[in-house]
């Protein structure tokens, strides 16, 4: 009893700290909107692709290529930033596409 008591204070915990610490960024039309971000460290940014047929990925070029799984239409993708700096990112089909994700402290 008292384990499933803090089993779900645990959850309403980390339910809460996650409506406080995510940030999405919508995927429509081949733009990441917004384009440009600016989020404090810890920060948890989350993608959601709402396109209707296209699919998408996040793609960090200045990390060795750390690319996230390609996300069909309703898919999200998230990553938490701790370290503070310029995130440049794109999507490894569509190279037109563009988005940074600025870190401060
Ligand atoms: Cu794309």
């Amino acid at each position: 009893m008292l384990r499933a008591v803090l089993l779900a204070l645990a959850a309403l915990a980390s339910a809460g700290a996650l409506a406080q610490g995510t940030v999405e960024v919508n995927i429509e039309q081949y733009k990441f909107a917004p384009r440009e971000l600016k989020v404090k460290a810890g920060t948890t940014v989350k993608w959601i692709n709402n396109e209707k047929r296209a699919s998408h990925s996040v793609l960090f070029p200045d990390e060795g290529g750390l690319e996230s799984d390609r996300m069909m239409p309703g898919d999200s993708w998230q990553r938490t930033f701790l370290k503070p700096g310029r995130y440049r990112y794109g999507c490894g089909p569509h190279p037109e596409m563009s988005g940074v994700v600025e870190v401060t402290e």
